[in-house]
């Protein structure tokens, strides 16, 4: 316990307007309660609020009578800012207000008594739930501060680092926000896009680089730069009317260290709290049955970098936050699914825990772990799998890093054997390391990558070949903002050259690429051709309940596709020769049967499924099959 002089000192700042998330009585000195407020009807009647406030653990707290809420038990934290309430209800609750009262503890009586309210909301039912993002969707990767300012008056919104956005620094904001994103709307669904995922839209006020998002320091609030929690509300809410999906990104493993959490720290919440520790990032130390145990805590434990600490989900505290804090988002915001961020680095028997309890209040909800790791038998280590050791994962999918790194090959060396478009067939052909391959999301490039256009070094017809792949493929694309307009990104200058603004998104751009006469020739024509994928692929029941059948590379030419019953069906054909081949249709039997003509989505051209078919030099030919 602090001494008495200590706890007079944190009286001396009570009265004090204090930021407080709540809309709080007078005289309410709390500064955060997590989470912010809660739901009624949860199967875990169990609730933790942590209350932060001066001198929170030199009092007990009293709920004042209300009908299926039981206060079962309260503990103070080591920090003496930090206590901790313990709540039971019952699923015929009304929604309401609770009252909690807080009194000083004998030896401490001169601390002010003071209460505050906790609310209670009804859970939308079953009917109003947003649909989980499946693979017949296209999902579409934002990073919310370049793609477009729809409000210049958030720009410089006020924060503690008031940090001021600079267009012409790589690394600092540049004023993109929700209102640039829901202005574009319109135009994300004449793409073909029914799916967003944005890079972390919570509050991220660093002292440096609050940019990416990926440092929050306030879970429950999205940053002001971005807009409010109405907005982002509003923008999900709207999204859902026009049959778009939210899919949101979080971060269990760090906040940033200008996090309240950080600053005002229980004992067990962080790794290494005192000491800057970095992980090692050696993500195979996770699985690999020869790893030095020093090495495997050093990855899981150590910290991202020193403005990114390490949470301690053992901690039976910071368990219970992440739980809490992540089914909240999805009942207050209608979420259609999950994108864990470094998933390698997280306490890995912890996040089986949490999906577990993500999945049985939301049974389905689509939840995928980045895991950037360099092969498909790594990357079924961390998902639901049928590798022996893992059969218990529960985690649904993962970022598909194994394949988008063979579809880079495919499209950047000759293809061979072993090589080009022959590592597409491998990789996918260890799909039965999976529970359900169809649950990964997979991509060619993404904000921490050389974008896919660089990656081919500008070579359009390498780069349909790969974008015809990803978006004819099994699993759940997502494409990374400016793809379709061939936005370069090159591979050694930093991530900052992957995130450029998009041109048109600020009312000063003097080309908007948002509209086909702002965009080259070759862009419209890459627009076009993603457009053409991206409308076959949407809510096509092709790619959910299809049969899906790759072909080994005969005469240097992959090709992939769909059959179903009832149903066109799809023939995807790249070729990675030199040479123009002649194919015969007899190889395709098993896809073809059933079908009797082809047609090629993107030309409109058509045909006799029987004979042969011609494949140019490096050419991609994307056939529907029909009756
Ligand atoms: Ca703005
Ligand atoms: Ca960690």
């Amino acid at each position: 316990m602090k001494a008495l002089s200590t706890i007079l000192f944190f009286t001396a700042a009570f009265f004090v307007p204090i930021h407080s998330q709540a809309k709080s009585p007078a005289n309410n000195p709390v500064q955060h309660l997590t989470p912010v407020h809660w739901y009624i009807g949860f199967s875990n009647p169990e609730l933790e609020i942590i209350v932060h406030a001066p001198g929170a653990a030199y009092y007990n707290y009293k709920l004042k009578a209300y009908a299926g809420v039981q206060m079962k038990s309260q503990t103070s934290g080591a920090h003496p800012d930090i206590a901790y309430i313990h709540l039971t209800i019952d699923p015929t609750t009304q929604p309401g207000s609770l009252s909690i009262q807080a009194k000083a503890k004998t030896g401490v009586e001169r601390l002010p008594s003071f209460a505050f309210p906790y609310e209670l909301k009804a859970r939308r039912n079953a009917s109003q739930r947003a649909e989980a993002i499946k693979p017949s969707d296209v999902m579409y990767l934002i990073f919310p501060d370049r793609f477009a300012n729809g409000d210049p008056s958030n720009d410089n919104a006020t924060t503690r680092n008031n940090e001021q956005a600079d267009r012409g620094a790589l690394r600092a904001r540049h004023g993109g926000d929700l209102a640039g994103i829901s202005q574009h709307l319109d135009y994300l669904q004449n793409l073909g896009i029914n799916a967003l995922w944005l890079n972390p839209v919570q509050e991220s006020d660093q002292a440096d680089e609050s940019f990416h998002g990926y440092a929050i320091t306030d879970h429950y609030r999205i940053d002001p730069r971005f807009g409010s929690n109405q907005e982002y509300l509003s923008l999900c809410a709207n999204m859902i009317n026009r049959g778009m999906k939210m899919v949101m990104d979080i971060i269990p493993n760090h906040p940033g260290d200008g996090h309240w959490m950080y600053e005002h720290s229980d004992t067990g919440w962080f790794h290494f709290r005192d000491s800057f520790v970095r992980s090692n990032f050696r993500a195979q130390s996770n699985h690999d049955p020869h790893a030095d145990p020093h090495e495997r805590l050093l990855n899981t434990d150590g910290a991202f970098v020193k403005s990114m600490p390490d949470y301690n989900q053992a901690n039976p505290h910071m368990n219970r936050y992440f739980k809490q804090l992540y089914l909240w988002w999805i009942e207050y915001a209608n979420l259609a699914g999950y994108r864990i961020d470094t998933y390698p680095f997280l306490d890995q028997a912890y996040m089986n825990e949490w999906c577990s309890a993500i999945l049985k209040e939301f049974p389905g909800f689509p939840i995928f772990g980045e895991t950037w790791v360099m092969s498909a038998a790594q990357q079924a280590t961390y998902c639901q799998s049928k590798v022996m050791g893992y059969q218990g994962n529960t985690m649904p999918g993962v970022t598909d890093f194994a394949l988008a790194f063979a579809i880079h090959k495919a499209c950047t060396e000759p293809t061979n054997w072993n090589s080009g478009l022959s590592r597409v067939y491998q990789t996918l052909s260890e799909d039965f390391l999976y529970s359900n391959a169809q649950a990964h999301c997979t991509f060619v490039d993404n904000h921490d990558m050389a974008r896919f256009w660089s990656v081919v070094n500008e070579d359009f017809a390498a780069w349909k070949r790969g974008i015809s792949i990803l978006m004819t493929t099994r699993g759940m694309p997502c494409l990374y903002y400016g793809t379709e307009i061939l936005m370069p990104g090159k591979e050694g200058n930093g991530d900052a050259y992957y995130r450029f603004d998009f041109p048109g998104g600020w009312a000063s751009d003097s080309v908007n690429k948002f509209a086909a006469s702002g965009r080259s020739p070759l862009e419209q024509e890459a627009f076009a051709y993603l457009q053409t994928l991206n409308r076959y692929r949407l809510n096509n029941p092709l790619f959910d309940n299809g049969r899906f059948t790759q072909f080994s590379c005969d005469q240097n030419v992959y090709a992939a596709g769909w059959s179903l019953d009832q149903h066109p069906g799809l023939l995807n054909v790249c070729s990675g020769d030199t040479q123009e081949q002649t194919l015969s249709w007899n190889r395709f039997e098993s896809i073809t049967r059933g079908y009797s003509r082809w047609r090629n989505i993107h030309t409109g051209q058509s045909g006799l499924i029987q004979g042969s078919m011609v494949v140019p030099s490096q050419e991609t030919l994307t056939l529907e099959l029909l009756p």
